[in-house]
């Protein structure tokens, strides 16, 4: 029997197979975990039912959620409670900024609706879900989100991302203060670089993708498959005594003060 046999786990952030939230998935449903998914769009639809299908979930348990409105947000929580009495675990893996705040400097690239986007979609989103879920939630559930070490670290390009994921992981310590007294845990994992969509047409990730490559301590970069281990862990009973935390899954890479070139 899995790990997470008897949980459900409520997964938004599903746009293709190489999601980070597909990986989170797939380790899931193999940990026994039942998972109920939302989709931005119609677009996206067929591509979250087509992993449901694939992982042996019910595919009735999908939920249209564009995380900038409240309406969406509240339906999910209404229609997941008529076939779930209680909700074990919420993952968030949502991110976006408008394409251009994400090349170039960051003085000259932000903007007050870069800056508010980003945040509304990055980091809020946790917030709003959290708050929407919290009447299903139980005094063993879990919450995670996904962060990246921009949030604490300069890295190129970025930009007001780093921002937003800043105010995310800000939110992950505040909601585990305040749901902590209810058993409700929350966490963060912070991911190496992994060429998903969300990394799609970002110039020079193929750089970023070779910096984890030399210098890393595991010398490589890592996979949804490691993301989605970790995140199993974090979100059962394992994890029992971890709250507030941003736990990296990144080879190393945000430990190395400096590295050398090699060869
Ligand atoms: P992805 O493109 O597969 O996932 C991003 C998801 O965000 C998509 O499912 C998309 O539908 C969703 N989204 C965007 N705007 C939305 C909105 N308004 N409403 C609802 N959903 C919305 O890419 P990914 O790399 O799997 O990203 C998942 C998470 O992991 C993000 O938080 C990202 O910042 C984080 N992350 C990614 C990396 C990486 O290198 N890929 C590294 C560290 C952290
Ligand atoms: O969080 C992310 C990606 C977030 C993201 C990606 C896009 C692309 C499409 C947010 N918004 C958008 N908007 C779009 O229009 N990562 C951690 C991956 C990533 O993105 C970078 C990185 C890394 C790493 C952007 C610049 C520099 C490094």
């Amino acid at each position: 029997m899995g790990f997470m046999a008897g949980k459900k786990a409520l997964i938004v952030g599903v746009a293709s197979e190489r999601s980070i939230a597909a990986g989170i998935a797939e380790a899931f449903a193999r940990e026994g975990a039942e998972l109920a998914f939302t989709y931005q769009n119609d677009k996206l639809k067929s591509r979250v039912e087509k992993l449901a299908e694939r992982l042996g979930q019910d595919t009735s348990l999908l939920f249209p959620c564009d995380v900038t409105s409240d309406e969406e947000i509240d339906a999910v929580f209404e229609n997941l409670g008529k076939s779930w009495d209680k909700l074990d675990v919420l993952v968030h893996s949502v991110g976006f900024a408008p394409r251009e705040q994400l090349a170039g400097g960051f003085t000259e690239s932000i903007t007050r609706e870069g800056y508010a986007i980003s945040h509304d979609i990055s980091a809020y989103s946790l917030a709003a879900l959290a708050k929407s879920a919290l009447p299903m939630l139980s005094d063993q559930s879990a919450i995670l989100a996904l962060t990246y070490n921009a949030a604490v670290q300069v890295v190129p390009n970025y930009n007001v991302m780093g921002l937003a994921k800043a105010s995310l992981e800000s939110c992950v310590r505040f909601l585990a203060s305040d749901l902590g007294p209810r058993g409700v845990r929350v966490n963060a994992i912070s991911a190496g670089a992994i060429k998903t969509l969300a990394a799609a047409g970002i110039s020079g990730f193929r750089k970023m993708l070779h910096y984890a490559e030399t210098a890393s301590p595991l010398r490589r970069t890592v996979t949804i498959e490691e993301v989605g281990n970790t995140a199993a862990f974090l979100c059962s009973d394992l994890a029992s005594g971890i709250t507030g935390e941003t736990t990296f899954v990144d080879a190393g890479v945000n430990i190395m003060g400096m590295t050398f070139d090699e060869d």
